[in-house]
């Protein structure tokens, strides 16, 4: 099976964990392969959060009703991927640079279903590097205190330019790499400490209630 069918296969097998009238949706390739399947089921349900402008335009394009958290009471259910995620449910996020909005919904919904590939399961979180959405101003007094974490920053680029990538909500993202994440609800709440820092990509105090993981032998839950 490729990498692909492997989502897709884990996309499918996340609608049976839809429910409620809002569903939260994720970003990146594994939550497009969702709302692919969701758009069969878009009868179902009211609406959605989008956690980036990118699923908000797939959502629309399949005709389903994308709504403003400001105007949602409550989410019963947010499905999203992950770039790395451990066997208690905290993952690494943000390398499609979504990782605030998904933060946001995440932390109003009361289920997480994280899917992904079985690759992303890992013993230990760090080492896809971890995304750090930051206050352009702040870039590099962020970057020298994620220095002196022992962490290796580096600002995104947009491809295949010289100049800073930058988030839907005007931010820019420090990749650091060299991180070994052994207490992950300790680091998350260390980074957030950090003044000029938006949102971190570890999802740790707040992490998966249920991951779906794609393998060759099936899909594998772990809850
Ligand atoms: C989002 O998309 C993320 O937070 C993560 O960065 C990424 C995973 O991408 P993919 O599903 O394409 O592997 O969920």
């Amino acid at each position: 099976m490729t990498q692909d069918e492997l989502k897709q296969a884990v996309a499918r097998s996340a609608i049976a964990y839809v429910e409620g009238d809002i569903i939260g949706v994720g970003t990146g390739s594994t939550a497009n392969f969702f709302i692919d399947e969701l758009a069969k089921i878009k009868d179902r349900f009211k609406g959605t959060v989008a956690s980036s402008e990118a699923t908000a335009a797939r959502l629309r394009g399949h005709g389903i009703a994308v709504l403003d958290l400001n105007d949602v009471p409550e989410i019963a259910v947010y499905i999203d991927g992950a770039d790395e995620i451990n066997a208690a449910g905290a993952m690494i996020k943000g390398g499609g640079a979504a990782l605030t909005r998904e933060k946001i919904v995440a932390s109003v919904s009361k289920k997480f279903v994280c899917i992904a590939d079985g690759s992303k399961l890992v013993d230990t979180l760090g080492k896809f590097p971890l995304p750090v959405e930051v206050l352009p101003m702040a870039c590099n007094a962020v970057a020298r205190q994620l220095a002196a974490l022992g962490g290796q920053p580096k600002l995104r680029l947009k491809a295949g330019t010289n100049e800073a990538f930058v988030t839907d909500n005007g931010g820019n993202i420090l990749d650091v790499a060299g991180l070994s994440i052994t207490d992950p609800v300790a680091l998350e709440a260390q980074i957030n400490q950090i003044v000029g820092v938006i949102a971190v990509g570890l999802f740790a105090a707040r992490g998966a209630n249920v991951c779906l993981l794609g393998t060759p032998e099936g899909v594998r839950t772990l809850t």
